[in-house]
């Protein structure tokens, strides 16, 4: 296991796990019955592929922190599932259309929350379709039934209750569903699209110490209206 050292710049590390996001107003969405990841994009077929058939993929275990683009870190958390690097090369590649050039995937959330990121980021060692925290199966605050974790990115990229992973051939629009205040206060940050955490890749446009300020006042802002107790 490796103990943190350091955390990446303007960020500072917090207690616990705090939940977090642009769906705060409401509670996690319903997990279904039968749970599957909706495989589709550039496949010849889009399919459904049953969470339970992650248990016969290889499994990686990381201990990792995880920052929220608003500032804060939670540290040492340790999450189990399939790396996504295996996941694509033995469900999707031999799906994928023939001749194509894959460059982004788009992961998407229950609540329809999607995010797009470069093929280059998603086939990173450490980035795992999630299904444990800190051994337990994580919970609805945490992306139940199974998340995204990219260690390297923001928070943001961490996609919750993942249930589709699409394929594309250029970058694809993100989608961040959320309460009308969230998706007001979220029209003015454009996220970058590479998002990684060590290089402060916080806003499309904006250099990092400005984007702080903004990551700040924003996503603060929503964090405190949902948990009016927490300080983060
Ligand atoms: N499905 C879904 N995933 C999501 C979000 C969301 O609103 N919906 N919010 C993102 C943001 S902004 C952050 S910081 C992390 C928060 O993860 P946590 O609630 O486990 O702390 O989830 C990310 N993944
Ligand atoms: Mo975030």
């Amino acid at each position: 296991m490796r103990t943190t050292t350091a955390l990446p710049p303007g960020q500072h590390a917090v207690e616990g796990f705090p939940r977090f996001g642009t769906h705060l107003h409401w509670p996690p969405p319903e997990v279904p019955e039968v749970p599957a990841l909706q495989i589709g994009g550039a496949v010849k077929a889009p399919f459904p592929f049953p969470l339970t058939e992650l248990a016969g993929l290889p499994r990686r275990e990381i201990t990792a922190d995880f920052h929220c683009v608003a500032g804060w870190s939670a540290t040492g958390l340790r999450w189990e599932g399939v790396p996504f690097e295996d996941f694509f090369r033995q469900v999707i590649e031999p799906a994928l259309l023939p001749g194509v050039t894959v460059t982004h995937i788009a992961f998407s959330g229950l609540d329809d929350y999607r995010v797009g990121i470069t093929i280059e980021d998603a086939m990173e060692h450490d980035v795992l379709i999630a299904e444990h925290l800190n051994g337990e199966p994580i919970d609805g605050d945490h992306g139940a039934p199974a998340r995204l974790v990219s260690p390297r990115q923001y928070g943001f990229i961490n996609v919750k209750h993942l249930c589709a992973i699409d394929v594309h051939t250029s970058e694809p629009k993100d989608r961040y569903m959320g309460h009308p205040t969230s998706q007001l206060m979220l029209r003015f940050y454009t996220r970058h699209p590479r998002a990684r955490v060590w290089h402060e890749e916080r806003h499309r446009f904006l250099p990092a110490r400005a984007a702080r300020l903004v990551g700040r006042l924003i996503t603060g802002r929503l964090m405190r209206a949902c948990n009016p107790d927490d300080r983060h």
